[in-house]
């Protein structure tokens, strides 16, 4: 494991600095350079197709001072951060001015290959720690990647140098609304989890509109019960000042009782505008007259804009006043473009300065024409300060602070013992509880989550054997009472099963945040999660998160399908095989017997660690099929993991094949074995992956294009033996999509079955019989397919 060079030393800034001069002069830079970044992306670069290039001036603004003062005061190279989307241009000004970012990447905000609109882990280069973007994500994953550094830091797995962090997020206000937030609230309350620091950029302003007065002291006592300090940071030391002095009390007053509205108006307006409001509303009222005449525009407008979110020395205090690792909320109140010409303005998110603005920003900044890019420009004065004050930050002392965890053995084979009828959920259980047996490294790093589905997915014996993962021990009460349960659920942090309650985006923010423990602690972890599959849906953007950030983790969806008879439509899935199809990062299997889920299951943490490797999906059923007596030999084992295997092979230039994937094995077999009768040679297909088949033939299809033209896709030479004009009848309890597009590969004729409609309560073979799935209406199809009537 390659660890991170250096070691922190504690303070760092020399003596003598004038720790708040810097702050603020790097405040004014990141201001001006964010602002400058996304003008020169869309007013100086060429744009050559008539799209607005965007970006968020003004929400960048608003978290300036909070982010000067995080990155250049307050974090340490262990902390992890996930900064709000919109404010991906300070950040990589941040990184800039610390020299880890180039000029030319800061050229090329949002363009092909440049710096990302939103902070991305894997597209950006300069050390993002959490991609963010889709908003609330990125802020409840600090809570689970908190739980994962204790995760391994309890079990010592990391590196011996690794220092305990705080999971920051910056969190826009208006990130509040969406629901996630407080699914992850409940289970960092339930987990016991700390070290997290939750910074609101609290402008009160989403996208659309000015936030609900009636909001307010809302998130102070929902925090609050869910066990979190919370420090608000409402008025600047020089608001609080002119509080004091005669009339303050009724100042105090009129800003507490100001509509958000009429704030964001009157800011955007400036000072001959506050100065109206407050002569006419506080008139009479003693000190006022005296505080207004003490005051010119500018000045009113600064003292009445003096929000603690943008006062350095109010926001430096409240951060450094906090050295426990109770989760702790900041509730910042900040100006949206503060310092901006359309600050407060209601209508700022998407606003960009024109020209005629910017040249006036330039010069109010102090800073010379060609000099935009400048480090220094416009603080020339202050430069050599600043330069060594930069190189003392105490956050740049380690970069970059990713760590490469080194791998972990998997054996050649996963064992399991496999009985006549079995179905691949049992499969999956005996399998890892096969594994849980041992005391090999895999076993030690497999930790598994579910959302309050573990016993139902078939986790339970694993669960029994590694036991759950707390912080706190806690005995099985029920075992203690020598109450008989199948279940013994003792926690400790010895126990490597994490359970979750039914919250599915926690899962996959969970599955996310520890599929990239190896990056962020130094420590791998082969995390499987078990989900049931049409419950994907409620948790897809998260997953489609984890995936994005190139986490690492087996997803095991299970049961699936119509198959899952009795339950009915609402826990039945069948579109869940083309999301995972389309899904980037997610090689996604759907075996039909045990033998090849124990060969998936064992590629697949291997490629859960490979360099250019994956997450893994497996897509699994209750329904018991039969087995078959085989033993896997190599060659079957790497078609079983490219996707396809010939079951029963086709005679060369055979008119029909069947091709199935999953639980309705039995039924292709038997459909099968009927035409055999009239169509010796026809073939029988397993499909183990369509997603990789695809991905495979989209692959080859793509070196083609570069010219390498000896590049066969495996679909290829799987249908090669087939007649030109053949044709295959597809069947799976899904989408029947998932598998039509086989027919595009070689040009043969596709007669697909599969499940379009919602599911239904009933057997399986009233199921099968009404969806067209079971051996009959394989038969008829094939018998279309001859006929050449189009199915
Ligand atoms: C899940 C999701 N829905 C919608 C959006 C579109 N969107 C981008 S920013 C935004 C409002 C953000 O407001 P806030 O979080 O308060 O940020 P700030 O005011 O600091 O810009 C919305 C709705 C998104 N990025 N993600
Ligand atoms: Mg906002």
């Amino acid at each position: 494991m390659a660890a991170p060079s250096q070691q922190l030393s504690e303070t760092p800034i020399p003596a003598g600095t004038n720790r708040l001069a810097c702050l603020r002069a790097l405040e004014r830079k990141l201001l001006w350079l964010s602002a400058w970044m996304i003008h020169h992306a869309n007013h100086i670069r060429p744009n050559r197709d008539g799209m607005k290039v965007g970006g968020h001036q003004a929400s960048s603004a608003s978290a300036v001072t909070l982010m000067t003062a995080l990155y250049f005061d307050v974090l340490r190279p262990e902390d992890r951060v996930a900064v709000k989307p919109h404010a991906s241009p300070v950040f990589h000004s941040i990184q800039y001015l610390l020299g880890h970012q180039t000029r030319e990447n800061l050229q090329q905000l949002r363009a092909f290959g440049g710096i990302q609109p939103y902070p991305s882990r894997t597209k950006d280069v300069d050390d993002v720690d959490f991609s963010t973007g889709s908003v609330g994500l990125g802020v409840a994953i600090t809570i689970f990647a908190s739980l994962v550094q204790d995760y391994v830091r309890f079990k010592n797995f990391g590196p011996d140098d690794l220092a305990q962090g705080r999971m920051v997020a910056l969190v826009g206000d208006a990130e509040l609304d969406e629901g996630n937030v407080y699914e992850a609230l409940l289970e960092c309350w339930k987990k016991s989890i700390g070290n997290v620091w939750w910074i609101i950029d609290y402008n009160r302003q989403s996208l659309d509109s000015v936030i609900s007065d009636r909001l307010f002291s809302r998130f102070d006592e929902l925090f609050e019960s869910f066990g979190w300090r919370v420090v608000t940071l409402k008025y600047g030391k020089r608001l609080l000042r002119a509080f004091e002095q005669p009339g303050g009390g009724a100042l105090r007053k009129w800003i507490d009782d100001c509509p958000n509205e009429l704030y964001g108006a009157l800011t955007f307006k400036g000072g001959a505008a506050w100065r109206e409001h407050l002569a006419r509303d506080l008139k009479g009222t003693a000190g006022i007259k005296g505080l207004l005449d003490g005051h010119d525009d500018e000045q009113l407008h600064a003292l009445m804009t003096n929000l603690a979110g943008h006062d350095m020395e109010s926001v430096s205090e409240a951060f450094h006043s906090v050295d426990d690792d109770t989760p702790t909320c900041f509730i910042a109140y900040t100006i949206k473009g503060h310092g901006l010409p359309f600050a407060g303005h209601k209508d700022n998110h998407a606003g960009v300065m024109n020209p005629d603005q910017m040249e006036r920003f330039r010069q109010s900044m102090g800073i010379a024409e060609g000099r935009e890019w400048e480090p220094f420009s416009g603080l020339e004065a202050e430069a050599d300060e600043l330069r060594e004050f930069l190189a003392n930050v105490p956050f740049a002392q380690r970069y970059p602070r990713r760590y490469t965890a080194a791998a972990i053995e998997v054996p050649q084979r996963l064992d399991v013992t496999l009985r006549p009828m079995m179905s691949t959920q049992d499969g999956f259980g005996r399998i890892l509880d096969e594994i849980g047996r041992g005391d090999s490294a895999l076993a030690e790093r497999i930790v598994t989550v579910s959302p309050d589905v573990t016993v139902s997915t078939n986790l339970g014996p694993w669960v029994n054997r590694r036991g759950i993962f707390h912080r706190h021990e806690h005995e099985d009460t029920f075992a203690a009472e020598q109450v008989v349960s199948a279940q013994r659920w003792s926690s400790s942090r010895a126990g490597q099963h994490i359970e979750l309650g039914i919250a599915e985006q926690n899962l996959f923010l969970l599955l996310g945040a520890l599929g990239l423990s190896g990056p962020l602690f130094g420590a791998r972890l082969l995390p499987v999660g078990t989900v049931y599959d049409p419950f994907i849906r409620r948790g897809l953007d998260a997953l489609h998160y984890a995936c994005y950030q190139n986490a690492r983790f087996m997803l095991v969806a299970t049961p699936s399908g119509v198959t899952l008879a009795p339950e009915g439509g609402a826990h039945q899935s069948s579109e869940t095989t083309l999301i995972t199809l389309a899904q980037s990062g997610l090689a996604a299997f759907e075996p039909a017997f045990v033998d090849e889920l124990a060969a998936i299951m064992r590629w697949g943490f291997a490629h859960m660690q490979a360099e250019d490797g994956g997450a893994v999906g497996l897509r699994l059923s209750t329904r018991p099929v039969a087995q078959p007596e085989r033993t896997l030999g190599p060659e079957l084992t790497a078609e079983i993991i490219k996707g396809a295997y010939w079951l029963h092979p086709p005679a060369p230039g055979a008119e029909l094949a069947i091709a199935f994937t999953g639980a309705v094995a039995p039924e292709a077999q038997a459909a099968h074995a009927q035409i055999l009768e009239d169509i010796p040679g026809a073939g029988l297909l397993a499909i183990t992956s369509a997603e990789r088949l695809h991905d495979d033939w989209m692959a080859v299809r793509r070196a083609r294009r570069a010219g390498r033209t000896s590049t066969v896709a495996h679909t290829e030479s799987l249908l090669a033996p087939l007649g030109a004009d053949a044709a295959l009848v597809t069947v799976i309890d899904a989408h029947p999509a998932t598998l039509s597009w086989l027919g595009s590969v070689s040009g043969q004729r596709i007669y697909p079955l599969g499940v379009e409609g919602f599911g239904q309560c009933g057997d399986i073979p009233d199921l099968y019989r009404a969806y067209g799935l079971d051996a009959n209406a394989i038969l008829e199809a094939a018998a279309r397919a001859c006929l050449r009537r189009l199915a």
